[in-house]
């Protein structure tokens, strides 16, 4: 098979606002590129990340964990109530959880009907294989799905960034409810006992939703933290694998744990001690979309002001 490289692009000049523009690109090596000095590059960026900042201190929904439950939830939430604000916050530099690759680091992401519905939402092909769908790869799921998500207006994403730990207030109901996160960068969360008192930030939002995934150093965060402030008795700890039971059951009982806290993905099975499902993606997507629909619910039975819910919407 013959390799013919392709004809260099034709040396194409750029006229930037009207102006003939130095920047060539040309691939005969006479290549150049708009001048540039540093100060705007840090301005680009300083600008729109503290704007974002200053804007989602006061969120309406804010999704804990960017893995499939969490990106889920927000594609299903973003998609359908494009004038919320929502602000994801993932821990990792790269967002996207455990869903880059399928089961023991092989490549394709099975999917089990009817979750196969929501890949067509999206655009991911797949070969379908009668009960379950299965995408070649789990990395053409999740940079479509982060790809999707990010392409939302009202979606902000914060990654490199934790949740330390959950605003809470008494209610008008005199109730303790979940009020919104207190977030760090990762690396100063991490870093806590390196240095003296890093304090932490603040998103109110009267709805969040924590999709932290299995128990581990950062995962089942909301889980353990509402034990630890008595906010639920204990644990349930995931049990073994079934993925028959397990995958109706974390998207059939994603729910509002606590008022103004929705759990989603393996968080739960943390949370309720429901069993795991393995390499299986589909109970992921539909409990993203459940929580999505809790929210909206959350929202649209609440009265809101500046993030906190201070009544309820007669019926
Ligand atoms: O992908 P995960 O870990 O979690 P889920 O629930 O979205 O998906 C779970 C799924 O990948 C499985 O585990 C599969 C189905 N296997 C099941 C089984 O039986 O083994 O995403 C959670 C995300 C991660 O990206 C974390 O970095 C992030 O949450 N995260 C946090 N982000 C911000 N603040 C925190 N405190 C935090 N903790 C975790």
């Amino acid at each position: 098979m013959s390799l013919t490289m392709e004809e260099p692009v034709a040396t194409k000049t750029i006229h930037i606002n009207g102006k003939k523009n130095p920047a060539v690109e040309d691939y005969t090596g006479a290549y150049r590129f708009a001048p540039i000095q540093e100060a705007e590059v840090s301005r680009a960026m300083i600008k729109r990340y503290f704007t974002n900042m200053m804007d989602r201190a006061v969120s309406d929904v804010v999704i804990v964990g960017a893995g499939s439950a969490g990106l889920s939830c927000a594609y299903s939430l973003a998609s359908r109530q494009p004038d919320l604000k929502i602000t994801i916050i993932e821990a990792n530099v790269a967002p996207g959880g455990g869903a880059w690759l399928g089961g023991q680091l092989m490549s394709s992401m099975v999917i089990r009907k009817p979750a196969d519905a929501f890949l067509r939402e999206i655009g991911v092909p797949y070969e379908d294989e009668g009960n379950f769908v299965v995408v070649k790869h789990a990395a053409l799921f999740t940079s479509t799905l982060l790809s999707r998500v990010l392409a939302f207006p009202n979606v902000v994403l914060f990654n490199a960034t934790a949740v330390e730990d959950l605003i809470t207030t008494t209610d008008y109901e005199g109730t303790q409810r979940v009020a919104g996160v207190v977030t760090n960068w990762t690396l100063v969360a991490l870093n806590h006992d390196t240095q003296s008192c890093m304090d932490p930030n603040t998103i109110t939002a009267p709805v969040v939703i924590t999709a932290t995934g299995h128990d581990g150093p950062m995962g089942a965060f909301s889980a353990k933290r509402l034990v630890s402030m008595g906010l639920s008795k204990e644990l349930g700890n995931m049990r073994g694998l079934d993925m028959n039971v397990s995958e109706p059951a974390i998207v059939n009982r994603t729910r509002e744990v606590v008022p103004g806290l929705v759990m989603a993905g393996m968080e739960l099975a943390e949370q309720d001690g429901s069993n795991r499902m393995g390499p299986t993606f589909g109970g992921m997507i539909g409990s993203g979309i459940k929580a999505a629909h809790e929210a909206i619910r959350i929202i649209q039975s609440s009265k809101i002001s500046n993030g906190k819910i201070v009544g309820k919407v007669s019926a």
